[in-house]
């Protein structure tokens, strides 16, 4: 990673805590932790969270991804006065994430209420080098005087999900008078999860645990001279009996044992591991920006580090939530955002990774086919929002209206079901990038069938014609539409696609092709009409408009609820993300670059962009239909989803699709990559504020680096085999270093 990029908040402010507690979460995959302080403040929610780890507090509810017993808070007392930023005076303060090693800190100078001064450095990490550790570190120095110093840490069970008790305790022991340990379990999923800590300090602390209403605690008490640091570290470790690494041990001896050995080596021999790991993983991934505004570059590193520690990439039992491991928001549950949008980043720098995402899909395919056969359907339709089962997760009911006590049902797993081609298409993208037979063979080809069968049955026959009746697409605006213009075209491809790699590998079942043929044949795809509009669905072009400027200027807020009911919205051309602009992105070649202009042109104007899945989206047409200036503000503005100055845009987590979707917009917008039909293609479109564009891409077995600029681009195969690779429509051989100029490629 070229310099050091850090996230930092320079005022303690009480608003931006929530919205700061999701932006420099730390993680690995395994497990993610909220960046809520040490200290105790309302206004902050604390959240651990272990991927795969669900649970339903009760009857009738939804699956929450359950938020563990906290390990990062500390009671910190100085002359026996509670330390707390609400009190005293604050004469410096500094919070920073360190994205390229993946260490939070915090330093502060604070004036306690009799004018003594104390400096305090709060440090800490999620390793990334040994999944179930994680460790902090308090040094308090005082600056005025002799001082007694209380700090009192432990396992804290008195988290909850917005008020939700997922966890029983099941024991709290203290080993050795050194090793705390809890252990707990969820109710209804009945997963164990187990944590241990320890504290390293002065040898001259005086040490005392207490377990008490769910809380297990160590206090240790240090008398501490006038201008000395003191350092207290606290070494965490977890498992869960859903882990694969146990070796035969319970969770709870497994935390312990791990815990023991973490806190022998000690927080900077830990942390130098794991900080080892992010240097490998930027040396490998980083995308670089040359921009005349760094905000570019640094946007990207945000968003890559969070692609990375939202990852379960050690098992693909799970998948990555709406949110990853940052808050509760959606549940932690998992959406079309997963295949769609953060896919790519790793089929494309870590194939393996994509293949456990599609795979976490093929083992909850009886979960899909069960949902398809509840609707009366055949094959398999994939829940809306998934989580650990592999059943529909969705809430049933969304907001309650107090004045009637009436609820509205969420319409989304009752007809949002382009998910299932969602997940077709990116296996097919997979597939395309990979050449991966064996997975293809089983899992793949089982994906595509079994989808393409939801699809057929699906169908209603209009007059020998075939419809989609009664969906949703990606435009949550529109609801109970007929022939979504991106749910016919997704469905084709995804019928269409079963029926290739059957051919390819040989399964033709007669009764299968038959129909799959008669679907595709028949299946109505709308199209351009004379005025060049795709129409979004059959009645969507007939309906009333009205100016959006105004909700247009709070996108994101979804504002327009508050004027209007859904009702209202649904039946007035109001998007809240354009689903025929999301069909162009998925499909470059549906419609010439004119005719693809006209309709970004018209359906942003009626797009307020409420979903943040929509900007980066709209960024990628643009750039490909030439207008690369409206491109790079739409890009920019994908980046402020979370970096934005908003101060609740992201209480309760990160936006992880549209984090994957910044990545999406540099590499397949700007350098304009294409990666289907066998040849890897670009056409690099870079915005006029950056000179240069470069990054890793893993194609088809080869590992290569792309350094693109207005006037070259160079090609570098790090490892694999030569390769064809076709740039703005010409054919050149790549077999370890290839340069070509743009005057060259305007010569030909
Ligand atoms: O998957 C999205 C959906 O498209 C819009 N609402 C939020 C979901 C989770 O990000």
């Amino acid at each position: 990673m070229t310099g050091k990029r850090t996230l930092a908040e320079t005022e303690f402010d009480v608003q931006y805590m929530k919205k700061y507690g999701s932006l420099m979460a730390q993680g690995n995959g395994y497990l993610g932790m909220r960046a809520a302080n040490e200290e105790a403040y309302t206004e902050q929610t604390r959240g651990l969270y272990i991927a795969g780890i669900y649970n339903k507090a009760g009857a009738g509810e939804a699956s929450d991804l359950v938020n563990l017993p906290d390990l990062a808070g500390m009671r910190i007392k100085i002359d026996g006065t509670v330390f707390s930023l609400l009190d005293g005076e604050i004469c410096y303060y500094r919070r920073q994430l360190d994205l390229s090693g993946g260490e939070l800190r915090r330093q502060i100078l604070w004036k306690n209420r009799e004018g003594a001064r104390f400096h305090l450095l709060f440090q800490r990490f999620v390793s990334k080098a040994d999944l179930h550790v994680l460790a902090s570190k308090v040094t308090i120095t005082s600056l005025d005087k002799d001082a007694e110093v209380e700090v009192a840490s432990g396992i804290d069970a008195q988290q909850t999900n917005f008020g939700r008790q997922h966890l029983a305790e099941r024991a709290v022991r203290v080993f050795d008078e050194e090793v705390m340990m809890g252990s707990y379990e969820t109710g209804e999923s009945g997963h164990r999860i187990a944590a241990a800590a320890i504290f390293r300090c002065d040898k001259r602390a005086v040490r005392s645990f207490t377990a008490k209403n769910r809380q297990l605690l160590q206090t240790v008490k240090l008398k501490i001279e006038d201008g000395k640091p003191y350092e207290f570290e606290k070494i965490s470790a977890l498992y869960t009996s859903l882990d694969r690494d146990l070796e035969g041990q319970e969770p709870e001896e497994a935390c312990v044992l791990k815990g023991r050995e973490a806190a022998k080596a000690g927080y900077k021999a830990l942390f130098a591991a794991s900080s080892a790991e992010w240097q490998a993983f930027w040396q490998r991934k980083q995308v670089k920006i040359a921009s005349r505004d760094p905000f570019d570059q640094f946007a990207l590193d945000f968003a890559l580090y969070h692609l990375e520690i939202m990852a379960p990439s050690h098992d693909e039992r799970f998948s990555v939530g709406a949110k990853g491991l940052t808050g509760e928001g959606y549940k932690g549950h998992v959406f079309w955002d997963s295949e769609i949008f953060i896919l790519p980043f790793h089929l494309f720098t870590e194939p393996e990774t994509a293949r456990k995402l599609l795979r976490y899909r093929y083992l909850k395919l009886e979960g899909a086919k069960g949902k398809a056969a509840q609707n009366g359907y055949e094959g398999a339709l994939f829940p809306w929002e998934s989580a650990f089962s592999g059943r529909e997760e969705t809430p049933e009911f969304a907001a309650i209206n107090i004045r009637t006590g009436e609820r509205q049902r969420v319409a989304s797993p009752l007809a949002e079901h382009h998910i299932a081609a969602d997940i077709a298409y990116a296996t097919v993208q997979y597939y395309e990038a990979t050449t991966d037979e064996a997975f293809m063979k089983k899992e793949g080809l089982a994906l595509l069938k079994e989808t393409a069968r939801f699809w057929i049955s699906r169908a209603t026959d209009e007059g020998g014609r075939l419809s989609l009746k009664d969906v949703i697409g990606p435009d949550e605006y529109t609801e109970h539409v007929d022939n979504n213009a991106f749910t016919n075209h997704m469905a084709h491809y995804n019928v269409k696609q079963a029926l290739r790699f059957m051919a390819q590998f040989g399964e033709e079942e007669e009764a299968f092709k038959r129909r799959a043929e008669d679907f595709l044949d028949r299946l109505y795809l709308p199209e351009a009409d004379r005025e060049g509009l795709i129409p979004q669905d059959d009645t969507f072009l007939s309906l009333p408009e009205i100016d959006l400027a105004k909700y247009k200027e709070h996108q994101g807020s979804q504002g327009i609820l508050l004027d209007y009911s859904r009702k209202e919205v649904n039946d007035m051309q109001i998007l809240k993300q354009a689903d025929v602009v999301m069909l162009l992105y998925l499909f470059p070649d549906l419609v010439p670059p004119e005719t693809a202009l006209r309709n970004l042109e018209y359906y942003e104007y009626r797009t307020i962009h409420d979903s943040s899945l929509s900007k980066a989206i709209h960024a990628i047409v643009a750039v490909r239909c030439g207008q690369a200036e409206s491109a790079y503000r739409f890009f920019q503005e994908a980046c402020e989803i979370d970096l934005g100055p908003d101060p609740n845009s992201s209480d309760e987590g990160l936006h992880s699709a549209a984090l994957g979707a910044l990545w999406l917009v540099t590499v397949f917008g700007f350098a304009n990559i294409r990666a289907g039909g066998g040849v890897l293609s670009l056409a690099p479109k870079l915005p006029e504020q950056w000179t240069e564009l470069a990054f890793p891409l893993v194609y088809r077995g080869r590992r290569l680096e792309l350094v693109l600029s207005h006037e070259k681009l160079s090609f570098t195969k790090l490892s694999g085999p030569s390769m064809r690779i076709s740039v703005s429509g010409e054919e050149f051989l790549l077999e370890d270093r290839l340069e070509i100029t743009t005057v060259q490629l305007e010569g030909k």
